[in-house]
């Protein structure tokens, strides 16, 4: 395809300007120059792998088994690579994104250690005209933005932050060389999801671990092993198969996921399903019932289960009851463990409630709560992220007659499939706000997501058009549905970072979308339907 509409300045130009060289970032290149496009990456970091790249903390792992959370769209690919373990940790996902990058060699056309700044709508043009922190300048027709969903740490302001005299390591940015924690009394602030994978191992390193938390979380066990060869060759004899059938699946993964009602069963086959799944390990326990996240008596029969099993690992009772959650189970990001609550029975481990007397400040000498203060070498923030909309919304973003995305987006994300939003022609979002993303497996998520952009770009650029962008009417009606169907479910329950709770002064707007497998079917009837919803213009 020739290069694509005429350039608007003497500035260098591109088909299509990409932010980021994560999964989506990656995939989307490799996309576009199939299509003979010039495509370029702008990656704030060193090295390709997006999140994998920067939460190189202990212990760190994907939730989703790796046989699922892996590329499909070259079966030469998925048939070649060989993962190790059930769950495959970060070293091993970052060497498959590696290679990955290798294989198809992206490098080339990748600018690593370069921020983007701004991207600015030439409505003149029809382009974008991307900034870089280096102060280097480009136009491209597209911009596709690849920030992903867990990228932008959160670090909370607390008083005195900086004032700490030992050494500060936030779990989302951590050193490429590793921490030694050996000797060190250390404070884990935070219970989430990198907290409960870090916390065994710096507990096993450390003389003294005390953990702040804030709210107890749900983990299940991961039950971790190397992965069974006859398992890997089943699977391999039919990956496309495999790869097609969970798609079908709720979330696109294989939890074999049940219609049944929790409260229409008896107490002793619910107690079994629960069993079962406990001793099978990871998430697909919210798979047990079909109404887990949507009737609060059903899941609480799922939080009770996994009380009681806290009551049964942790031996000081009044420790276990500190560490039992209270909130629905599920509505915040289920976790996945390796002996997380098992560690509270360590002699040097020690749990501060942090729910009803908040850390009152960061001191030099280490945290302040309720009046006392405890002393640490190290401090570990484990306090999450400014999710799926802090990268992009850090980045100065202007559409149509200088609006800028952060006014657009004051009151919460508003997107047309989570794909674009309105006054932003030609900028697409991978795994945007308004799409199923997080509550899927990213990949297949990222892969279909890839794909239907790929194919509109190039749809609008072999008809000679200039710019596509949603309809008001279209976005509209998307938001409305994507927060109809939340307000079904127990989502909304809880202060998650699905609803940006997390992260103080940040709007309260649940932000994916919950209908996998339905809103696949829907990207592609929009397609059918000549890009329904979307203005196409020349
Ligand atoms: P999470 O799941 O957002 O966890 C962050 C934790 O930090 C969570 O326990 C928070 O408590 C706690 N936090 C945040 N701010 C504070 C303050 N101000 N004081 C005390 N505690 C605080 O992030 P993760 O990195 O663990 O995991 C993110 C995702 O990565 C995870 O869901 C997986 O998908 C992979 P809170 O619960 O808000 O009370």
């Amino acid at each position: 395809m020739p290069a694509m509409s005429e350039q608007s300045s003497d500035l260098p130009t591109l088909d299509v300007a990409i932010v980021g060289a994560g999964f989506g970032g990656l995939y989307m290149l490799h996309k576009l120059r199939q299509l003979g496009l010039r495509a370029r990456i702008f990656e704030a970091g060193g090295g390709v792998g997006g999140t994998w790249y920067w939460n190189r903390y202990p212990g760190a792992r994907c939730d989703v088994v790796s046989m699922e959370y892996s590329y499909q769209f070259s079966d030469e690919l998925q048939q070649e690579w060989e993962w190790s373990e059930r769950y495959a940790t970060q070293p091993e996902i970052l060497r498959y994104v590696n290679h990955v990058a290798d294989r198809f060699d992206l490098r080339k056309d990748i600018e690593f250690n370069t921020r983007v700044s701004s991207a600015v709508f030439d409505e003149a043009a029809g382009r974008w005209t991307v900034t870089t922190g280096q102060g280097q300048r480009v136009s491209a027709q597209f911009c596709v933005m690849a920030t992903g969903c867990l990228s932008s740490t959160n670090l909370p302001d607390f008083p005195g932050l900086d004032s700490f005299r030992g050494e500060r390591y936030h779990t989302g940015q951590w050193p490429h060389e590793g921490v030694d924690f050996t000797g060190k009394r250390v404070g884990v602030i935070g219970t989430g999801s990198s907290a409960i994978q870090s916390v065994p191992i710096i507990a096993q390193q450390a003389a003294q671990l005390t953990v702040f938390q804030r709210t107890a979380s749900y983990t299940i066990p991961a039950h971790n092993s190397a992965i069974a060869p006859a398992e890997v060759q089943a699977i391999k004899a039919d990956y496309r198969g495999f790869r097609e059938r969970n798609k079908q699946q709720p979330f696109g993964v294989d939890f074999r996921s049940s219609k049944a009602s929790a409260l229409e069963v008896s107490v002793e086959e619910r107690e079994r399903e629960y069993e079962d799944r406990w001793q099978r390990g990871g998430l697909a326990f919210l798979g047990a019932f079909g109404d887990l996240l949507f009737n609060r008596e059903a899941n609480a029969t799922a939080a009770d289960f996994i009380r009681r099993k806290i009551a049964s690992i942790v031996r000081d009772p009044a420790l276990a009851a500190k560490l039992a959650p209270t909130q629905i189970v599920g509505c915040k990001r289920l976790c996945v463990d390796t002996g997380y609550y098992d560690t509270f029975n360590r002699p040097n481990v020690a749990l501060v409630d942090v729910g009803e007397t908040p850390i009152e400040a960061i001191t030099p000498a280490g945290v302040k709560v309720g009046g006392q203060e405890y002393a640490f070498d190290c401090l570990v923030f484990a306090t999450g992220f400014d999710a799926m909309t802090g990268a992009l919304l850090k980045i100065d973003v202007r559409g149509r007659a200088g609006l800028t995305l952060q006014q657009k987006w004051a009151e919460g994300p508003r997107t047309y499939l989570g794909l674009q939003t309105v006054g932003f022609p030609n900028l697409f979002t991978i795994t945007g706000p308004g799409s199923p993303s997080v509550l899927t497996n990213m990949l297949p998520s990222i892969e279909q997501h890839v794909e239907w952009i790929a194919d509109c770009i190039h749809y609008v650029g072999s008809r000679g058009l200039r710019t596509i962008e949603a309809t008001q009417p279209a976005e509209d009606a998307w938001v409305e549905h994507v927060n109809g169907v939340a307000n079904q479910t127990l989502y909304p329950g809880c202060n998650s970072w699905y609803l940006g709770a997390n992260v103080p002064g940040k709007p309260r707007v649940f932000m994916p979308y919950i209908g996998f497998p339905p809103y696949v079917q829907k990207c592609n009837e929009v397609v059918a339907k000549g890009y329904e919803g979307f203005r196409l213009a020349s």
